[in-house]
């Protein structure tokens, strides 16, 4: 007899533009608006699946852009897809590699949206098809980037008040190092013990200003920096590591198994920050973990700001990992002006919460879908 099994019948993706609560400054650019895409999924069963693919600041901050997702999908992704069977995700994987080298986000889209239609299939969660949820909540931490010292402050010291976030997470690199650590400086000042305090350099920095950067930041007690140069000097990561007692987090430079792998064996971070779309999907992301576990590299659940979907996606997976000693940074949804979602996630007592129900635990929000797609060209965006 033949099997009657699911098969891939249709990919759609699009990008979503939904403006930020407030300026966004990172050293490579500043963000108002977040152009998530989003991939919808259907399978010859009616089972159907959504995934996220979200890079950051247009083509600034990776080689991949809203754009270039959306067409490596449709034009490369989609059709080697359409046919096969929906439940052979490894098999898609292996076929999205074989026809597209690179273009991790993207891949991780439709990876994504394969993970939630199976759940939803089975009646089971994605946690539940990673092993099962070992947590039912974790950390979250908040980013302080409005490019002013005194609002960060306000800001954070608000977050503390409604009981949302103690942990912050500083953007910096864009002044003069000087400037930088004493604008880290004044805000642990202000929040003292309340709060633990991290840095993301996004790569701005030479190593000879990392040095410098560094020991300054661990004076005026900053706890961790993220990726200070770019994401190719492994040499330097390594020095860095191993010179000053500030915790090194890799994150540009881990774009999937084979750079843990690389950045593991060569001792250069004490942190990974691991990210579903950069490491090319949820099951790489997991690679990634395993290896900074065998490693006894400490683990953070890092985001690309995406939107609830993407979000959804690293809690299911995050949810399964023992310990994540530094915690998460899965606050996307809330830096965006609106939601996607009928049921937002659930943010509280500093943590965020795993969604419950099959596959993601989401349910899009059609109108919102409508309101805020690119190619509907909406007035907003006129
Ligand atoms: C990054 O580089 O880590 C994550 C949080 C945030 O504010 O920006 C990002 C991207
Ligand atoms: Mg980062």
């Amino acid at each position: 007899a033949v099997r009657n099994v699911p098969k891939i019948e249709q990919i759609d993706a699009f990008i979503v533009d939904i403006p930020t609560i407030r300026g966004h400054v990172l050293s490579m650019t500043t963000m108002r608006a977040q152009s998530a895409v989003i991939v919808r999924l259907r399978c010859s069963d009616g089972s159907d699946g959504i995934g996220e693919g979200t890079t950051i600041g247009g083509l600034s901050y990776c080689p991949e852009s809203p754009e270039s997702i959306v067409s490596a999908i449709d034009t490369y992704l989609a059709p080697a897809l359409m046919g096969q069977e929906a439940n052979g995700i490894a098999h898609a994987l292996a076929l999205m590699d074989r026809h597209a080298r690179g273009n991790r986000i993207a891949k991780s889209a439709v990876e994504m949206a394969l993970w939630d239609a199976l759940g939803k299939r089975l009646g089971v969660s994605v946690a539940q098809l990673f092993g099962g949820q070992i947590v039912q909540d974790m950390p979250v931490a908040w980013t302080l980037a409005s490019g002013n010292s005194d609002t960060d402050i306000v800001e954070a010291e608000q977050m503390i008040a409604l009981r949302r976030h103690n942990i912050f997470k500083l953007k910096i690199g864009k002044r003069a190092v000087r400037e930088d650590v004493a604008h880290v400086g004044r805000i642990k000042a202000a929040l003292g013990d309340s709060a633990s305090i991290r840095v993301d350099v996004n790569q701005a920095w030479s190593l000879a200003d990392a040095r410098w950067g560094l020991k300054g930041l661990q004076d005026v007690g900053c706890e961790l920096v993220e990726q200070p140069v770019q994401a190719r000097f492994v040499n330097a990561m390594a020095e860095l590591t191993r010179s000053y007692e500030i915790a090194v987090m890799a994150d540009e430079a881990l774009g999937g198994p084979e750079d843990a792998l690389s950045m593991a064996s060569r001792k250069a971070a004490d942190v990974f920050a691991v990210k579903i779309a950069q490491s090319g999907g949820l099951m790489r992301a997991r690679d990634v973990v395993s290896i900074g576990q065998a490693a006894g590299i400490a683990l953070y659940g890092g985001t690309m700001l995406e939107t609830a979907v993407g979000t959804a996606a690293a809690l299911q997976l995050f949810s399964t990992v023992e310990h994540l000693a530094w915690g998460t940074e899965f606050f996307g949804p809330l830096l965006l002006k609106d939601d996607i979602l009928t049921t937002p996630l659930t943010y509280r007592d500093f943590r965020v919460a795993v969604p419950q129900g099959a596959g993601l635990g989401i349910t899009l929000d059609p109108a919102k879908i409508d309101f805020y797609r690119r190619d509907k060209a909406r007035s907003l965006h006129a």
